[in-house]
């Protein structure tokens, strides 16, 4: 009996895991690209399990132990096999060894000689290589610092988890841009503006004493982007996000993010000397406020003495700022950035500014802050918007980009879709990103790209960053509709390197997240490449922009007029009349397009040269006006809002092939939002197709199906269905607000 008990047990336990491991593991979402399953196919996975049996780990900093444990979980579930991680110094290496560290922890590192390679890899860069060490074949992550190698991790397993050979293993990266950041958009309350995939994901109630496994899962997934910044609050500041009571529980947060490489920054709001009640003006350029400013950075860098620095909205919106005091946006941006400067931390400064008295709000953050150009401290960075409006389906580029050339500047992307259909259309925005950041300025000759911009290869500057906003949110999936995850890795991807295509991003993330098959992949990739040109064609072709019901942001009000500032309604950007449609942004009109650089002045400036896709953001336009395909502006512009229908369609059949290749949980979910999203595209391009008619007076070309109610029907639905009812996305915000 007791001879044979053990043999038993432990065949007990071998059935137990390889049973568990068969079970298949219900796919919710909240592994992200981080999943980690089995490689499906068996051989492969084999010829990956015998390259690399054991990881050593010379070194014992908190980020080097996490870059270790991500290994053993990733590859011990890639392959289905352990893979334990040795600490510390080795004698004799194994066969099939995985060695990560940076020279100065690591001597088998060190051995190798390479400094010179590592030198311009920077303080994040890695080297990936297959190589040999004590004339053994094994692979190496090196890097100069520890968060360096953990980057290399997550790219090591990224390389397993999309099945790339390991045979000649040979990489160095390095990130473009220095400064790469996450937004959230969270009140304290945990509600989230524009957020639509639960509450906010900090729990103020149990901080600091419970953190959640979730912090740290979240801090795994930026990690595996190289994303080294989160803003943890709403850009609308609530002030007591700086209260003692508050800092203590961030600053648990910063202690979850800290081995990850990730720096924690908070939204102020610039009136927070009043608000606590301690002075009675905010205006930078008084010494006491200046003075209350350093105290309370000082706190802060007490509870968290890597702070990263502030975010701030000003004079935008309604908020507070240093135009109150008139005072303009670098008094208030160098007055903060002085009581920053001591620990090395910076103000992002926001440029979404639009003040109600200008004439075209296209203008407003140029006009604004184009005189202030060299004015800012050098640890100000200005955070623009990808486009002059507001994170609309297509925008040209924000003019500050080549007029700000004394000035650091990043990026401000939207990950969450707040003009995409919230959590309920597929929108992947690797295409939007990579749209904008190719565009070519042509500021300094060809090649002015805003990626090279960014990257501060235009103009020097000594800040570069890209910050997208993302609101995630407690959903178990993160985001609400599975594939809004694919734009916070495109973001992600983009952040580190500018260059990276969209389809790229769009197929590892597949990869990563569902399935290797490579059917799945080419047809999944096709919906995603698709799906944000069909958002903009369902909802605001040719250029037109903003056609939101407002406040909520989601279904057509193409009608909508008589709100409380002009340009918050749909009328003051299409300007449509029986004439034409458009806005005339030339010299006849607001001249807005004088703010870009000659070459584009030129282009955009002449309607038989500009883009059609941005055609009336900058031209009033004649209905019979004719397009490049032949039709007149009128019939292009119905086409374009069948074909956005259609591209829905599409993907709709796409997705529905996918059904064998992926689990049974995820793909139901998608293909049922999909149905959503195809009744609302169809509503939005009959409620815009039916209201621009009512001045065209022009007929639905033959052919295309006819509109099955009529304008009134569209115009009570938006005022019915969309906003008042609890139970429909576009009410998600709202209804919490
Ligand atoms: C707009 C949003 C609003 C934000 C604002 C901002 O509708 O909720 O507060 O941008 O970026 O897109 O500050």
């Amino acid at each position: 009996m007791t001879r044979n008990f053990f043999p038993r047990l432990l065949l007990l336990c071998v059935c137990l895991t390889s049973s568990i491991a068969s079970l298949s593991h219900a796919e919710d979402g909240y592994d992200m690209w981080l999943r980690y399953q089995p490689i499906a196919d068996e051989q492969l996975r084999k010829t990956y399990a015998q390259q690399i049996t054991q990881i050593v780990v010379e070194g014992s900093s908190p980020t080097l132990r996490v870059a270790a444990t991500e290994l053993e979980r990733g590859l011990g579930g890639l392959f289905n096999k352990p893979v334990s991680a040795k600490q510390g110094a080795v004698k004799s290496l194994a066969k099939s060894t995985l060695v990560i560290g940076t020279p100065k922890n690591s001597p088998l590192i060190a051995s190798l000689q390479l400094t010179e390679r590592l030198s311009v890899l920077g303080n994040e860069g890695y080297l990936l290589e297959k190589t040999r060490i004590n004339k053994r074949d094994v692979f190496i992550i090196a890097a100069n610092s520890d968060v360096g190698v953990l980057y290399g991790s997550f790219h090591f397993l990224r390389l397993i988890q999309t099945q790339q050979s390991l045979e000649k293993l040979s990489i160095t990266s390095a990130p473009k841009l220095q400064h790469r950041v996450v937004n959230h958009w969270d009140n304290l309350n945990r509600v989230i503006e524009r957020g639509y995939a639960g509450l906010s994901l900090w729990d103020w109630g149990t901080l600091p004493d419970y953190k959640a496994q979730r912090y740290t899962d979240y801090a795994r997934i930026n990690a595996s982007l190289g994303i080294n910044g989160t803003v943890i609050n709403n850009v609308n500041a609530d002030p007591r996000v700086l209260s003692d009571q508050f800092l203590q529980k961030i600053a648990a947060l910063a202690d979850v993010f800290r081995p990850y490489g990730i720096k924690l920054y908070l939204s102020i709001n610039y009136n927070s000397p009043r608000a606590f009640g301690d002075l009675d003006t905010a205006d930078p350029l008084d010494p006491r406020v200046a003075q209350w400013w350093q105290e309370r950075t000082k706190k802060v860098y007490e509870y968290i003495p890597d702070f990263g620095g502030y975010l701030v909205k000003a004079n935008s919106e309604g908020q507070p700022g240093p135009q109150d005091y008139k005072r303009n946006h670098a008094d208030g941006a160098n007055m903060l950035a002085a009581a920053l400067k001591p620990y090395g931390g910076v103000v992002f400064w926001r440029a979404f500014v639009y003040s109600p008295d200008i004439e075209d709000r296209f203008r407003g953050a140029y006009d604004e802050f184009k005189s202030l150009d060299g004015k800012f401290a050098e640890n100000v960075i200005l955070q623009v918007k990808n486009g002059p409006i507001d994170f609309q389906p297509r925008e040209p580029y924000s003019p500050l980009f080549s007029a700000m050339q004394k000035t650091n500047m990043m990026m401000e992307f939207q990950v969450t879709q707040e003009y995409f259909g919230f959590a309920t259309h597929l929108a992947y925005q690797g295409t939007l990103f990579e749209e904008s950041l190719k565009t070519d300025t042509f500021v300094k000759g060809e090649g002015s790209t805003i990626g090279n911009i960014l990257e501060g290869k235009v103009f020097s500057t000594k800040h570069t960053g890209m910050a997208a906003v993302i609101n995630p949110g407690t959903d178990r999936n993160w985001t609400g509709h599975p594939f809004v995850q694919s734009s916070w890795y495109a973001f992600g991807r983009m952040a580190w390197d500018h260059t990276i295509s969209a389809e790229t991003a769009a197929e590892e993330w597949l990869r990563m997240t569902f399935s290797n098959n490579e059917k799945f992949i080419e047809s999944t990739k096709k919906i995603m490449l698709l799906s944000r040109e069909a958002g903009v064609n369902y909802r605001s072709p040719l250029g037109l922009t903003h056609l939101y019901s407002q406040g909520d942001h989601y279904g057509p009000a193409p009608w909508l007029s008589n709100q409380e500032r002009p340009d918050w309604t749909a009328v003051y950007y299409h300007r449509a009349s029986k004439d034409g449609i458009g806005f005339d942004r030339t010299q006849s009109g607001s001249n807005a397009i004088a703010q870009y650089p000659e070459t584009l002045t030129k282009q955009y400036g002449d309607v038989k040269t500009v883009p059609e896709e941005l055609m009336l953001w900058f031209h009033r336009v004649s209905w019979d006006h004719k397009m490049q395909s032949g039709r007149s502006l009128w019939d292009e512009l119905v086409h374009k809002y069948y074909e956005g229908v259609e591209q829905v369609r599409t993907m709709q059949r796409e997705w529905e092939q996918q059904r064998d290749y992926i689990d049974a949980e995820r793909f139901a979910q998608v293909k049922a939002l999909l149905q959503i999203q195809e009744r609302d595209a169809v509503i939005w391009g009959d409620s815009c197709v039916l209201y621009f008619q009512t001045f065209s007076g022009k007929p639905i070309p033959a052919g295309y199906e006819q509109p099955k109610h009529d304008l009134e029907h569209y115009k009570t639905l938006a005022r019915t269905r969309y906003v008042p009812e609890p139970w429909h996305p576009a009410s998600s915000s709202r209804v919490l607000k």
